[in-house]
């Protein structure tokens, strides 16, 4: 039996399919998102929020790392420069409700174990630090000071630092991850593993190879005066929806769209933009000019395929497709790159991508046309075996065309979380290279570890095979967000101590070691006074600007800690008052801990001044701003990469685990998935009619999902089917609750990253 998250709470014979929508945002998205902040906040406190958020005065959204639009000087932004899903996210940290020591006197833990994230999220903000002491059934409140000492304790009881792992997820600001990563790294390990690893760390470990830089290479201002725009492996309606403002305001501007996805998703069809008098009547903007409905995992075989399109069409007309220029001063391997894709295996093509040949030769010639190309994508593209390979390929198409450090053109991986690439520039990466780690050293005094700590996988291993002994979590929720969760669980479980710094309940609570500690604290939205005054936090975006980000309501609980001064806190009692750090004053006032980022963080000198700017300030990149290329050769990297692509035994089908309309990762909302039709059910696996036919299945079925891999079979119960119009042969179903079937050992090359977007399973018919 498969031990997954429980469901028990959720009436599954509630669901109902409508027909899915060919269209996202607009007015019902902004309706939405009211009723629901009302309903967790009230109307006065809804109002007086939402004012606030993304604007100049207020906090950053702590949805996802889309950019805010810039106002001119002196002009307010937009009222509403914030979506459906950023003011859902908003609620749930603004909510009235609250989990108190009597929530947890009145529910042993082994009850709240069996409860599932969306009920422990319903419950509401943590109020006070709580304990489970060894053999408790009760988590009971403990003072903070006791919680640092308990931690101090454990800590300096193990054999080696390495047996320590932090994990941070993205919503950590720039300066809780700074003091964060120092307190690691000056007790002595480089165990950071962060959400990234699961996320974008594909993208990074590509793009600095090709590229010399680990982050995009385009501003809002690209998006806008891209000539065409290749959205692949992202939903934008759901996931990053002001994206679709950037898009609607190109398509304005004369932009094609071209979108590929196994699925037909609503937000790369067809936009309503509330803020737009065509949003709120009318048919809203067409989005996707080519939509290429793709097999999971096909990318590579598709962008090879035009690589060599591209090739031969100016082999035939010599100057007209490629851009010389570039390639001959600013690029090493062309050739090489040139010769691998001279001849191609169009059949395994044709069965990678499942796309008709006359599809990739007319996004082909819309590439070959282009002037101004923006390559943007998500985690349909990074969470596969392949996908540094996969993004490689891409970054080769910009640059065979010279599309990347000019106006309107470039590469755009768009960020999950809204600080998880900031946490990445402040040293949360258990990789940090060389001159960081030197720099650290020489603004501290202190000695900086150099062995490589572990990433999400490894540190999963390490938990398992007894080598990592206490577990702290920077926010997130360990337990549910990584694969196999049955194997995950059993990990956590056996660690010395678990330790979470979060705002409010999850599974990572009630899955815990023989101690535990939840130490509640500030969120984004809320005022942080500390003994100087009124605090700033600051955060980067998907784009690289930097920004700060003020909370402005009251928070939660008056027992509550903002992050630094967990970290500050912590420090001071496991490295002692007299350790070199000045912890005290970091805590007091966080511009003393923005003048020492200043001083190591590349591009961060004069911090205190320039996130001072009414918009913050841009972070150099080298490719962006000058066309340089700090790689190994000195020039951007063409790369050759085998054509893969994930095979599929007969009779099975291909999984990919994604989020619904109603979701922040594990945090759930509420069980309806809007624009794909689904209301009132997770638990449902989307497979293509024809695929049902052929498997001997049917629509409204129940069945379980079971997963395949070398060492085990992985089993998820009880899923609905929903015949969808997926890619042929591949399937779909909502993270966290699929988890399950994610085998740990399943994991990117180069990255590490659980491949999960592509895992083999079978239905299987309930007796
Ligand atoms: N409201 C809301 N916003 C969020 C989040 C959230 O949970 N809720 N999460 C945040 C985070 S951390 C992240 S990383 C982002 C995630 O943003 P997305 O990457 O948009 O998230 P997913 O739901 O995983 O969607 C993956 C998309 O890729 C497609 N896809 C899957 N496999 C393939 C493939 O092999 N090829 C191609 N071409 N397409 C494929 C899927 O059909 C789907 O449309 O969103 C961030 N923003
Ligand atoms: N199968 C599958 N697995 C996946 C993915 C997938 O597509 N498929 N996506 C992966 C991706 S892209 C990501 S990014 C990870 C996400 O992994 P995580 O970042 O670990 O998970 P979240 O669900 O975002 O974390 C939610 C919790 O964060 C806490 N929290 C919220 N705000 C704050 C704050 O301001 N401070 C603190 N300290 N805590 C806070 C709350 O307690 C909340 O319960 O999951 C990954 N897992
Ligand atoms: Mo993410």
């Amino acid at each position: 039996m498969t031990r997954n998250a429980p469901t028990d709470d959720i009436d599954e014979a509630a669901l109902e399919v409508h027909k899915p929508k060919h269209w996202a945002a607009g007015v019902p998205g902004v309706a939405v998102s009211l009723l629901r902040s009302v309903e967790q906040m009230g109307t006065g406190r809804t109002v007086r929020t939402l004012r606030l958020l993304n604007q100049r005065e207020g906090f950053d959204c702590p949805g996802c790392a889309w950019p805010e639009p810039q106002a001119a000087d002196g002009e307010h932004r937009k009222l509403a420069e914030f979506c459906e899903n950023g003011a859902k996210a908003v609620a749930e940290e603004a909510t009235k409700r609250r989990v108190t020591p009597e929530f947890f006197a009145a529910h042993p833990v082994a009850e709240l174990a069996g409860k599932t994230d969306y009920w422990l999220g319903q419950q509401g903000r943590l109020t006070h630090p709580m304990v489970l002491r060894e053999d408790g059934t009760h988590y009971e409140p403990i003072s903070w000071e006791d919680a640092f000492g308990l931690i101090a304790e454990k800590l300096k009881g193990l054999a080696s630092p390495d047996e320590a792992i932090f994990y941070t997820s993205g919503r950590t600001s720039n300066e809780a991850a700074f003091t964060y990563q120092l307190l690691v790294r000056s007790f002595g390990t480089n165990n950071l593993p962060d959400c990234s690893n699961m996320c974008h760390e594909s993208s990074g470990a590509a793009l600095t190879e090709s590229t010399g830089i680990g982050k995009g290479s385009v501003s809002l201002a690209d998006v806008h005066h891209a000539d065409l725009i290749v959205v692949v492996g992202q939903n934008p309606g759901t996931n990053h929806p002001r994206m679709l403002s950037a898009l609607e305001e190109a398509k304005g501007n004369g932009a094609r769209v071209i979108a590929v996805n196994p699925l037909p998703e609503a937000g790369l069809m067809r936009f309503k933009n509330p803020q737009n008098p065509r949003g709120v009547i009318g048919k809203g903007t067409p989005l996707a000019d080519e939509f290429a409905q793709i097999r999971l995992g096909g990318d590579l075989a598709l962008f090879q395929a035009i690589g060599h399109l591209l090739l031969s069409w100016e082999e035939a007309a010599p100057g007209t497709v490629l851009d010389h220029e570039f390639i001959d001063s600013a690029t090493h391997g062309f050739e090489d790159y040139a010769k691998h894709l001279r001849e191609i295996d169009w059949a395994a093509i044709d069965s990678a991508t499942g796309l008709s040949r006359e599809q990739i030769v007319r996004i082909a010639r819309m590439i070959a046309e282009s002037e101004r190309t923006v390559y943007c994508w998500a985690m349909g593209v990074t969470q596969h075996k392949h996908a540094v390979a996969t993004i490689q390929e891409i970054t080769n198409l910009a640059l065979a065309r010279g599309m990347i450090g000019k106006p309107g053109a470039g590469l755009c991986p768009v960020r999950g979380h809204s600080n998880v690439q900031g946490d990445r520039t402040m040293g949360v990466w258990e990789k940090m290279p060389e001159p960081f780690m030197a720099a650290l050293e020489r603004e501290f005094g202190i000695p900086v570890p150099r062995k490589h700590g572990f990433d999400t996988v490894d540190a999963i291993r390490a938990m398992r095979d007894g080598r990592g002994k206490v577990f702290f979590g920077m926010g997130g929720n360990f337990a549910a967000a990584t694969p196999d969760s049955e194997l995950t669980e059993r990990a956590l479980e056996s660690c010395e101590l678990t330790v979470q710094v979060s705002t409010k309940l999850n599974r990572s609570h009630v899955v815990h070691g023989k101690q535990a500690l939840i130490l509640p604290t500030l969120g984004r939205t809320e005022l942080d006074a500390q003994s100087s005054g009124r605090q700033f936090v600051t955060v980067e975006d998907s784009m690289s600007c930097v920004h700060p980000s003020r909370g402005r309501l009251q928070p939660a609980s008056e027992h509550l800690l903002s992050e630094v001064a967990i970290v500050c806190r912590l420090a001071r009692t496991v490295l002692g008052e007299d350790h070199v750090v000045p912890w005290r004053e970091f805590e007091q006032d966080y511009d003393r801990i923005r003048d020492r980022i200043a001083r190591v963080v590349p591009g961060c000198d004069d911090y205190n001044a320039k996130v001072r700017r009414p918009d913050g300030f841009v972070l150099p990149h080298p490719p962006r701003d000058s066309r340089e290329f700090r790689t190994g050769t000195g020039k951007a990297n063409f790369t050759s990469s085998e054509l893969e692509f994930p095979q599929v035994p007969e009779g099975r089908l291909l999984l990919q685990t994604l989020r619904s309309h109603d979701q922040y990762n594990t945090t759930i909302y509420g069980l309806s998935d809007r624009y794909r039709g689904i209301e009132d059910a997770r638990r449902v696996v989307l497979v293509n009619a024809k695929d049902l036919a052929e498997l001997g299945f049917a629509d409204g079925e129940i069945v379980d999902l079971v997963s395949e891999w070398e060492d085990a079979e992985r089993r998820a119960e009880k899923f609905r089917i929903v015949a969808y119009s997926t890619a042929p042969g591949c399937a779909a179903a909502y993270f966290p609750e699929a988890n399950a079937l994610v085998p740990l050992d399943s994991t990117a090359k180069k990255s590490n990253t659980p491949v999960s977007k592509a895992v083999v399973i079978r239905l299987e018919h309930r007796a």
